[in-house]
């Protein structure tokens, strides 16, 4: 009977001593599906025709068998969307569908699997609202899943086996795909069909994934996650702001349209280092003495948009967009008219996030 005795006291040990995750020591992922290519399905194994966001979140899984082998996941489909059709209010219930899960002792880290056209915006969204460690991992696929070599499949395996790495934890929001591992701020969609699409052309990849293991070469510099001041729980809407693109000749329409219908920011992607045309400066000007916030970013994906260059950001009350996108510019000044609308301190949130 001692015996017995020592023995369940030793499991009860080994149980208590085992890392985060199920009784066999499996992390605990949650798959929350949106929707996308990944879960496409053509009519021909070797077309590009086909229709995103056919198959469900029990279907992308048993797909991939592998997956038991290093994570306990249970699937969620919260949407069945292409990603272009994401709106802020998905971004916001995606945000307080994560924080809930992952406030939960059962779930060590979540896998997104989404469209790869919005990806990053999605991504840079969840970087700056979730409020946690925890892994969080979108994932997507070039390839519709009834396509010949579909990326998808490995994408999810790739994604399950980075956010059940202790590792991962505390680098941000990441997006997995092709055996990469992106940081949500840096990371762009480059290419209209390349599986090796995603790329973070201003810091390059945070790392890789090889033989079900997570390799991490550098980490980010900006706040995310659990060290970000955003809170979105209890918003149902975030302050509008649009884009509008810069190019020779451009004129001002746009920005005037933007400023009727009652925008609260205007990211400009302009030309080199975000360079405004002539035309153009007045009427940003003019939003500008309306209360409009304006955040100078650039059409160009690498390199910073620094203040003060050849526009006088201090005397027009500008925000410099640094090495952020014009997509993602836009994100964070929404979040940050949440909290101010002194161009000063939304420049200084500009500089940390
Ligand atoms: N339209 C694309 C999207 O849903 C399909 C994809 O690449 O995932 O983002």
């Amino acid at each position: 009977m001692k015996r017995i005795h020592t023995f369940m006291a030793v499991c009860l040990l080994l149980v208590c001593l085992a890392p985060a995750g199920s009784a066999y020591g499996l992390p605990r992922i949650r798959i929350l599906a949106t929707g996308g290519t990944i879960a496409g399905v053509g009519a021909s194994s070797t077309g590009s025709a086909y229709k995103p966001g056919q198959l469900g979140v029990d279907q992308l899984l048993a797909a991939v068998p592998e997956i038991k082998e290093v994570a306990e996941v249970t699937g969620e489909q919260v949407f069945t969307i292409a990603s272009q059709d994401m709106t802020v209010a998905d971004w916001l219930q995606l945000a307080r569908r994560v924080n809930e899960l992952l406030a939960r002792d059962d779930v060590d880290g979540i896998v997104l699997t989404h469209g790869t056209d919005t990806m990053e915006e999605t991504a840079y969204f969840l970087n700056l609202t979730v409020k946690s460690d925890k892994p969080v991992v979108l994932t997507g696929a070039m390839r519709p899943a009834t396509s010949l070599s579909a990326d998808g499949p490995l994408n999810l395996f790739d994604a399950v086996v980075t956010a059940g790495a202790e590792e991962s934890a505390g680098r941000g929001v990441l997006v997995v795909l092709n055996g990469t591992v992106s940081g949500a701020r840096d990371v762009m969609k480059t290419h209209t069909l390349d599986v090796e699409t995603f790329r973070s052309p201003n810091t390059g990849a945070l790392g890789y994934v090889s033989d079900a293991k997570v390799h991490y070469r550098m980490d980010g510099e900006k706040l995310h996650t659990a060290h970000s001041v955003f809170d979105v729980t209890g918003l149902t809407e975030l302050p509008r702001v649009g884009i509008v693109y810069g190019y020779a000749g451009a004129e001002p329409a746009l920005v005037e349209a933007l400023v009727q219908k009652g925008y609260a920011g205007i990211v400009h992607a302009g030309v080199g280092n975000g360079n405004i045309a002539a035309d153009v400066f007045p009427a940003l000007i003019q939003a500008r003495n309306k209360g409009v916030q304006i955040v100078r970013s650039s059409r160009i994906p690498s390199g910073p948009s620094t203040l003060n260059a050849e526009v006088d950001d201090e005397a027009n009350r500008f925000i410099a967009a640094l090495d952020l996108s014009p997509q993602k510019a836009r994100i964070l000044l929404m979040l940050a008219l949440t909290q101010t609308n002194d161009w000063k301190e939304i420049q200084r949130l500009f500089e940390e996030y």
